[in-house]
């Protein structure tokens, strides 16, 4: 990594080294040069954080610099540059194993995001375990990028898709999920932390479920690397996928971790350069992890982005961030809530940096609409997660969601923008 990947978050340089209980937000805003616009003539308030967060200078500055000094493909050539983009790609994985606590770099696939992670896995290890009559188990929180991909090896392979349900505040029903666990289930998927309305499942417990039947898990991790400590070994899951968008880093990057011994018996993905050992016409012979599931030219400058994007996580505190954005959710609920004709949808107790609502008598693109007249930034939709629409009884929901450098006077704001929809349309 270069040295101004390596650059410190503003908040932890001397002198506030010392100082980093604080959190002092206002300073570690200063490191998104993106914040300091005014948006309408207004202060950006960006609360589109579950959609994707903003980047630090220390990112924007590793990619740049790697485009300006190291840029070369990786892997192939015997040239320096080849060779320096080569130790900075696979800095970022060893990196990203240290963030996850993987037990091995050759555990971590880069992939595209999310989505990709979940699709290799279901076209190479659901398409050689799953048959006809097999059974996929997900739950009802879901985002369609981990129902869809299950959905075609379903119809490929005439097999079962089986949903556990969710009661009214938006929490698992633990004993329900146990009862599907079947003797034909095959593979268990998972959301780690629903981006719709942000409930926390209580993943350990369901991964042990599945373990005592032998049952592999698969989570998406897309909403909850950039909110909580992931461990891979201690939560002993077999698939971790998520984004590094939605973690400060690039757009188009992602990682799949995977057990090394299942990656290994599974079969590539996708063919082409790197991914292999030898070609001949007649025969065809595989790279080893994680090459194997590599194809390509892959993602040079976004893998070096991820890493410097970890680096800055890292310096900061996981936990220090937890705490924050913690507050920030408690005391939006708690404004949001007070405010007459909204319902909150998603009341879980274990809840992570997303607040999504309904406004009597507004639909939620309308509430988008006037807050973006305020600068304000929020989401409004299905989410990408229709199911979760259609278990709540509504088309769609306004969505507020909180990153690092959200401040409790941001949400003051959007409470006040709340209050000017209801006039308009009162
Ligand atoms: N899984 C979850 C839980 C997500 O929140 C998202 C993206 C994905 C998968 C897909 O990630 P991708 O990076 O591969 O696209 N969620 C959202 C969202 O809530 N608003 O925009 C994208």
């Amino acid at each position: 990594m270069t040295s101004v990947a390596r650059r410190l978050p503003t908040v932890l340089r001397p002198p506030q080294a010392q100082n980093i209980g604080g959190f002092d937000v206002e300073k570690l805003r200063r490191d998104f040069p993106i914040l300091k616009q005014k948006i309408r003539g207004r202060r950006l308030v960006y609360l589109d954080n579950a959609a994707t967060s903003q980047k630090p200078q220390a990112v924007i500055d590793a990619i740049s610099h790697y485009y300006e000094r190291d840029n070369s493909n990786v892997h192939r050539g015997v040239h320096y540059l080849s060779e320096r983009a080569t130790e900075e790609f696979e800095n970022a994985r060893q990196t990203v194993q240290r963030f996850i606590n993987a037990a091995s770099a050759s555990e971590i696939i880069f992939t595209r995001g999310t989505t990709e992670g979940i699709n290799l896995v279901a076209q190479t290890y659901g398409r050689t375990h799953v048959g006809p009559g097999d059974e996929i188990l997900v739950t009802a929180l879901e985002h369609h990028s981990n129902i869809v991909p299950w959905q075609l090896l379903r119809d490929e392979k005439g097999a079962k898709l089986r949903v556990a349900p969710v009661n009214d505040s938006g929490e698992l029903l633990l004993e329900e999920f146990e009862k599907l666990l079947s003797p034909r289930t095959n593979i268990v998927a998972v959301t780690h932390i629903s981006n719709a309305i942000g409930t926390v499942i209580p993943l350990r417990q369901i991964i042990e479920m599945a373990h005592r039947r032998n049952v592999p898990v698969l989570v998406d991790g897309a909403q909850a690397v950039p909110h909580l400590t992931v461990d891979v070994q201690a939560l002993d899951c077999d698939f971790y996928t998520f984004s590094s968008h939605k973690l400060y880093g690039p757009t188009g990057m992602g990682v799949l971790y995977g057990k090394s011994a299942l990656l290994d018996a599974m079969p590539p993905y996708q063919g082409g350069g790197d991914m292999i050992s030898s070609v001949t016409f007649e025969k065809t012979t595989y790279n080893k992890l994680p090459y194997k599931f590599e194809a390509g030219t892959p993602h040079v400058a976004g893998a070096i982005g991820l890493g410097a994007a970890i680096d800055y996580v890292n310096a900061l505190g996981i936990e220090n961030l937890a705490a924050h954005e913690h507050d920030l959710l408690a005391y939006a609920t708690e404004k949001v809530s007070a405010l007459p004709g909204i319902r909150v949808i998603g009341t879980a107790k274990e809840k992570a940096a997303v607040l999504s609502f309904v406004l009597d008598g507004v639909h939620p693109h309308d509430v988008g609409t006037i807050l973006d007249q305020e600068g304000i930034a929020i989401r409004t939709g299905h989410h990408c997660a229709q199911p979760v629409m259609q278990r709540f009884e509504v088309p769609a929901t306004a969505r507020a969601s909180f990153a690092l450098y959200n401040t409790r006077e941001e949400v003051d704001v959007l409470v006040e923008g709340l209050q000017r929809v209801q006039e308009v349309f009162a």
